[in-house]
Formats: structure tokens, sequence, C-alpha cells
């Protein structure tokens, strides 16, 4: 059975008060409300990692992830930070591959690939971003598009390695934007990409990886979102810097 997770992608947000807060009042009403079978993970930036483990402490269901991590493995890359010295904070999980980095840092598939097998040799799940652009789905080529992306920087894992993959479809054109796919055509492209896994790694290893949507989810539209089959959950930007409306989400499965 494969796991329901709702990820909060901070970004660039939160000072060090604002993510105190932030993270208490999550933690609080996960237990409060007494949420179960959903797993909430919290991707803050590298300075929060540490306090905000401490905050979340034993919590069953509510897991630590980075945003992002090196290519390389050590050494003189001043300002980056390694996968295994973001597994030595005891952080569970890594986003990588959001369009933000792919765009704004030129990310591509090849060096995802590089920073997928580096996090997975330290320990760390990827929770692996893919998605079209507004052209591309306008051009109607959006599945082969995404489809391919998962190719270049997943399929020579092994189905041990695959197995701790965690895929978050964001189509670009609803990051940030307001815009949100609707619950169909994420439907689509969840039960499209659960298909491209299962030709290359079998049935079973399909239906237990996780597939996450985001872009712009937010509490009027995840119940709906979260509904169809092939959609496990989100991958949650804005709405994940407000506490009542990220465990909101949560609660819409
Ligand atoms: C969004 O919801 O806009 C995101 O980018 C989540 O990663």
């Amino acid at each position: 059975m494969r796991k329901k997770i709702v990820a909060g992608n901070w970004k660039m947000n939160m000072t060090f008060d604002e993510g105190q807060k932030l993270t208490s009042e999550i933690v609080n009403m996960y237990k409060d409300e007494n949420v179960k079978d959903v797993v909430a993970i919290l991707n803050p930036p590298f300075p929060h990692i540490f306090p905000v483990k401490k905050l979340i402490g034993g919590v069953e269901g509510i897991s630590l992830g980075a945003q992002n991590c090196s290519d390389k493995e050590a050494g003189a890359f001043t300002g980056e930070v390694s996968a295994k010295i973001i597994a030595s904070f005891g952080v569970e999980y890594v986003i990588l591959g959001h369009s933000e980095r792919r765009e704004y840092f030129q990310e591509d598939n090849e060096i995802l690939a590089t920073k997928v097998k580096e996090a997975l040799a330290n320990g760390l799940k990827p929770i692996f971003c893919c998605g079209e652009s507004l052209d591309i789905r306008t051009a109607g080529t959006h599945e082969p598009n995404v489809k391919f992306q998962l190719t270049q920087s997943l399929f020579d894992l092994s189905p041990e390695d695959f197995s701790k993959i965690t895929i978050a479809y964001e189509p670009i054109w609803a990051i940030g934007t307001g815009k949100t796919a609707t619950a169909d055509q994420a439907q689509e492209m969840h039960a499209a990409l659960r298909r491209h896994i299962a030709s290359h790694y079998g049935k079973e290893i399909a239906d237990n990886t996780s597939i996450l949507y985001g872009g712009s989810c937010n509490p009027k539209n995840a119940q709906e979102i979260f509904s169809k089959p092939d959609v496990d959950g989100g991958l949650i930007g804005g709405a994940s810097l407000k506490s009542r409306d990220f465990v909101d989400i949560i609660k819409s499965f």
C-alpha cells in the first residue's frame, strides 16, 4: 500500500522565529486533531533543519525534508550542502528537480540523476519533481515530456533504489500562478506516470510509488484533487506557510 503524503515546500521563506512558530503550530494541530495515515513532511530552508527537527521530536507521521542537495560528495564547493551533511542531521527526505531549480539554477535531467544517486547513497529519500511548461501543455506533448524527465533522471536506478522515490508532478504553469490543474488533468498525468513506471519497473513497484500533485494546491481544491485514484497527496507551496491551511490540506483525504 502506497503512502499518502503531504509535503510542505517552504521555499526561501520564514525567519527563525516564524519557522519555529509555524512548526509548533503544525505539530500541535497534527497531534490534537488526531491526523492519521498521512505523512506530513516539512521542507524548510537549510538553517531551519536542526531547530525544526527538535520541534518535530518523535511525533509519528511528521517527517523532515530538505529542498535540495549538492550533486557533489564533499569538498571545496562554497555554499553547497551535500546529501551526507543533510542526512547527518536526521533528515529523511529531499526535494529534487523542482521547476524553480531547473529554471533558475539550470538543473537538467542529467545533474538531477546525479543528485538522486547522491541522495540515495546517503540514505535520503528523494521527492522527485517533474512537470511541463505552458508551451508544452498547449502543444499537447506534456505526457511524453514529463515521462522523459523520469526516464532520464530515474530509470537507471535499481528497483530497490527506485522504491525509495516519491514523485511530485508539478505543472510549471500552475506554480506560484494561482492556476491549478483540474483534478482530471492531475489524474490523467499521474495515471500516465504510473503506467510509465510499471513499464520499466513492473506493476508492483508502480502501485507502491506515491505520486503527489503540486502547483497552487490549497485547502479549497485539495479534497477534489486528492480524491483521484492516482493522486497520493500534494507538494504544497504557499499554503504550507500557514499552519491552518497546511493541516487542512493534510486532512483533505
Ligand atoms: C507550489 O505549490 O507552487 C509549489 O511549487 C510546490 O512545490
